[in-house]
């Protein structure tokens, strides 16, 4: 291939994004300077948060700016190094966005080790999804043998792990998704319940059902109406991690809600927002731990990978509605033999 083709971000988008907020166009193949690698990427991820970044709203990190290529995490390989700490053919994942081809100084730009797993889950859950749900259930909820813990966006790249880690630790949990497939997936992955919110809509008596001893954890991937079922419903000194609220994205105009603060009084309970990047030197513990579980057969994933970097806008789109079970990728070229 000679050319790079790239997606830039063409227009912030109102509400819902759609296709036509991004452009497709192509670009010579860079070349490395002084201390640069290319890197020619073979999975793209798309993710939650990149709703955020294309929005121009006060966030943790700054935005895209319109015409730039879209950020994103990919995994690759080297095709040419003036870097000493790379070399050809290494396979490596870093931020090289929403394009066939990156330049990078080096920086946060992790090498692989192919015979690990797929490369695939470099961006799962050997990957930033994977850490989240790690250090997210972990370090923020520290969940003992025998607790509840409740989990939305169950059947996603954090959610499915969060779960299958919960049960690690000897918890009992309860999955909220939006498919009745979905379900089928966590239960396949050893959830002991949950239910389908797209058409159990009554929230507050299926947790009651599904909870009968109450909630001693929420990991929160979603936020809103769901949310608000589970809080009433939290123990003595539970813990919340507030992980994602992607109910809210894409919403114009704010939601409002009821005012639940005095619960947490009531359950002298913990409130936590995280960003995985805070654990960034606890990384290596994650990864090795993941890895080991991955192993042993006591974690798995789903993936669900569309074709082609055309394809790259359709397929964040697509997740932000739900099409994925476990984590959303985009294949862009053939990992090596
Ligand atoms: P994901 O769960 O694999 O994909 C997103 C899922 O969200 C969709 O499949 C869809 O599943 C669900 N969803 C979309 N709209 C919804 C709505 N209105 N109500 C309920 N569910 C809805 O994505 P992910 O990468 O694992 O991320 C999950 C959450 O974690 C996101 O909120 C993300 O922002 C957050 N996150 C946070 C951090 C951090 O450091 N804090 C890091 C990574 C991710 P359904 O079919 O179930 O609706
Ligand atoms: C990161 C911190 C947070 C990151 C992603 C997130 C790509 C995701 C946050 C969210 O979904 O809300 O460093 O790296």
């Amino acid at each position: 291939m000679s050319v790079n083709r790239r997606i830039t971000l063409a227009a912030r988008p109102v509400g819902f994004p759609k296709e036509s907020d991004f452009l497709l166009s192509e670009l010579a193949v860079p070349s490395a300077a002084d201390g640069e690698i290319v890197v020619r990427s073979i999975y793209l991820s798309v993710d939650p948060y990149m709703r955020g970044r294309i929005s121009g709203a006060k966030s943790y990190a700054a935005p895209v700016a319109i015409g730039e290529v879209m950020i994103g995490g990919a995994v690759g390989t080297v095709v040419g190094s003036k870097n000493p700490g790379f070399a050809t053919g290494d396979i490596v994942e870093g931020m090289f966005g929403w394009q066939d081809y990156a330049v990078s100084n080096g920086k946060g730009v992790r090498k692989i080790d192919p015979s690990l797993a797929p490369l695939s889950t470099a961006l799962g859950v050997l990957g930033m999804t994977g850490l989240t749900a790690y250090f997210g259930l972990l370090d923020v909820c520290d969940p003992k043998a025998g607790e509840t813990v409740v989990v939305s966006g169950a059947a996603g790249a954090v959610g499915s792990v969060v779960g299958q880690i919960a049960k690690i630790k000897g918890c009992h949990v309860v999955g909220i998704a939006g498919s009745d497939d979905k379900l089928q997936a966590m239960k396949d992955l050893g959830f002991d319940a949950g239910f389908n919110y797209k058409t159990d809509t009554n929230y507050f008596a299926k947790l009651k059902e599904l909870c009968p001893k109450g909630i001693d954890i929420y990991f929160d991937n979603v936020g809103g109406a769901l949310t608000d079922a589970v809080i009433p419903q939290i123990n003595l000194h539970a813990r919340i991690s507030v992980c994602g609220q992607i109910s809210q994205y894409n919403l114009e105009k704010p939601e409002m809600g009821p005012r639940w603060l005095g619960m947490m009084i009531v359950a002298r309970a913990k409130v936590q927002g995280f960003l995985v990047s805070d654990y960034y030197s606890r990384f290596p513990e994650g990864f090795s731990q993941m890895a080991a579980w991955l192993k042993e057969g006591k974690l798995q994933y789903n993936e669900h990978i569309v074709e082609g970097l055309e394809n790259t806008p359709k397929a964040f789109i697509g997740m932000l509605n739900g099409q994925n079970t476990g984590k959303q990728l985009v294949q862009v070229s053939a990992p090596p033999a």
